[in-house]
């Protein structure tokens, strides 16, 4: 099935020059990575290839080849220019899925500016510290979006510029320019910014465990890496028809919803519309997806509404499928194997990692539940929670830690140098993230550092017990997080949604508790079961258990600007 040679030898040969060399990074003094996700694709011919098939909530579709992606981040890039942006602004994406989103991303990239996506669902709050603290110059948003910037705006002195880019006819208040990308005249032609590989190119922002959320910012020559990873973890290949679910707001959705895909030159579908299993099974069958990128909670809201409903489907298209954002419960592996014939394949990454680094690499062997191996050019190891130091014994939890220097790594938190330091330990990068190594190499996610639960010494991952509680047929979603005990120090609670059909009552938890304590060790079993008809998530499906184990322990519950549900 797969197109890529085995792990094990690709790991060994290794070098980032493989993907320096198939792309051709740097020839001409050309590192601006926006030249090779649209010029370069269609100077090697492929101009008429479809880049981007689009479809909107009502149904309404739109298309647009690598040579129209080239021409329109041109106009762009033209009109950003003659309003005075330079290399080094920054420029913010605020806007749905559509595409004027993506195209723009590259325009902008070419003048040399940075990007700065935020997710289009942010409130004033979330918006304005990710404004203040990046010093936004210029907003692209639509018109559905515009108020909430304009109710910030007088505290926002740096903000120059509010470029609304389907205003058509309409009325727009002061210092806010209507664009349309169709209707200005095609720019063949654009003198992208020599950038250099190390200069800025896109400000993620991440919400940490406290404090105020934080601007990853990555470079250039990222691409090298979200190039090779696209290729050989995700195994895409111009030829297939890829859709990535995320949304660029998220860090998935612009390195391999916008920069791996389009620099290996391969048609995108993307679905600007909220989640359905029937409408995402729709989508697949109606364009033939052949590479599916998405995230455990859709996997398991898939899940939810069963296997039936995948067989009234045409999903014979597919061919590779991966997960990625959250651990993916080895039930979800084994479900997706039965049901669409081959399993999610997980990978692991951050938005400090720029691109993928362990992963379920493409023939190698799944072991449902673990993450999968390093990809190859990454060194990554546990460290001892203490030392720092890298255990040496197979099967002990530690903490994540990669040896810096991959392409794609954030350069710097903005404004926060001190915060990107402290990541830093003995030479490590360290993820924030606990997880053991077993004796084939393979990573076992346990919880973010933060999440662990260490009851009466023993540490317990809440990702062991939320896939026992998710076996059960009554369980549609769960969380468990650690709450006060006097004598363990801390036990573990689970919250617990139900699916359609069944109603929270002492039968049900009984029957749960009854069907998990068969699966968990003694120390790992909920101490208490409470039902919620849904539980906090980030906008990018990552459960919160942060604020759920805060409640518990009456603590501050910190920033929650990225939650799904405010
Ligand atoms: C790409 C992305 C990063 C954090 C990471 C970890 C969790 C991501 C995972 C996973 C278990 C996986 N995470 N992938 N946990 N298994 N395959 O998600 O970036 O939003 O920065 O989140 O997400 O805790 O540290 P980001």
């Amino acid at each position: 099935m797969s197109n890529i040679g085995s792990y094990e030898s690709k790991y060994e040969n290794f070098d980032w020059d493989i993907s320096k060399k198939e792309l051709e990074y740097g020839k001409d003094g050309m590192y601006n990575l926006a030249y090779y996700c649209s010029d370069r694709i269609c100077e090697q011919g492929h101009g008429k290839q479809t880049a981007l098939i689009w479809e909107g909530f009502k149904g309404e579709t739109k298309q647009y080849t690598f040579d129209q992606v080239r021409v329109f981040s041109n106009v762009f890039a033209h009109f950003l220019k003659d309003k005075g942006i330079k290399p080094g602004d920054r420029v913010c994406l605020f806007m749905d899925r559509i595409p004027e989103l993506y195209i723009s991303f590259l325009g902008i990239l070419k003048t040399g500016a940075i990007v700065q996506p935020l997710f289009s669902a942010f409130g004033e709050d979330a918006l304005f510290t990710r404004l203040d603290d990046a010093r936004t110059k210029v907003v692209l948003t639509t018109v559905k979006h515009v108020r909430k910037i304009r109710r910030i705006r007088e505290k926002l002195p740096e903000l120059s510029l509010i470029i609304v880019v389907d205003a058509g006819e309409k009325k727009l208040s002061e210092n806010e320019i209507a664009f349309s990308m169709e209707t200005l005249p095609k720019q063949e032609n654009f003198e992208i910014h020599k950038a250099g590989p190390e200069e800025p190119s896109v400000l993620h922002y991440t919400s940490g465990t406290t404090g105020k959320p934080k601007g990853a910012q990555h470079v250039h020559s990222s691409i090298i890496a979200q190039y090779i990873t696209a290729r050989w973890a995700l195994d895409i290949t111009p030829e297939d028809i890829y859709w990535c679910t995320a949304d660029p707001g998220w860090v998935t959705g612009t390195s391999y919803g916008i920069i791996g895909p389009w620099s290996i030159g391969v048609t995108q579908v993307i679905l600007d519309s909220g989640f359905s299993s029937e409408k995402w099974y729709k989508f697949i069958q109606k364009h033939k997806v052949t590479v599916w990128y998405t995230a455990p909670t859709a996997i398991r809201l898939l899940m939810k509404d069963g296997t039936d409903l995948v067989k009234q489907h045409d999903m014979s298209s597919l061919r590779y499928m991966i997960s990625v954002g959250e651990p993916l419960n080895a039930e979800a592996v084994i479900w997706s194997k039965d049901t669409f014939g081959m399993p999610f394949y997980d990978s692991y990454w951050q938005t400090e990692t720029g691109a993928i680094v362990i992963t379920n690499f493409p023939g190698m062997e799944v072991k449902p539940g673990s993450m999968g191996r390093p990809f190859p050019g990454i060194t990554a190891t546990v460290l001892d929670l203490r030392t720092f130091q890298p255990i040496t014994k197979t099967g002990t939890v530690g903490l994540i830690a990669l040896k810096p220097g991959w392409p794609s790594m954030f350069r710097t938190y903005w404004n926060n140098k001190e915060m990107y330091e402290s990541k830093f330990k003995n030479g490590w990068y360290i993820c924030g993230d606990r997880a053991s190594i077993d004796a084939d190499g393979y990573y076992w996610f346990v919880g973010r550092d933060d999440d662990v639960i260490n009851t009466g010494g023993h540490l317990v991952g809440p990702f062991e017990i939320e896939s026992a509680l998710l076996e059960h047929e009554a369980v549609a979603e769960s969380a468990a997080v650690g709450k006060p005990d006097p004598v363990n120090m801390e036990v573990v609670k689970a919250f617990v949604a139900l699916k359609p059909g069944f109603e929270p009552s002492a039968d049900i938890e009984l029957s749960i508790m009854n069907f998990i304590r068969k699966r968990l060790s003694p120390l790992a079993m909920p101490q208490e079961i409470e039902f919620v008809d849904s539980l906090p998530k980030t906008r990018s499906g990552k459960i919160m258990r942060r604020l759920l184990r805060a409640k518990e322990w009456g603590e501050e519950i910190g920033d929650t600007s990225t939650l799904e549900n405010d």
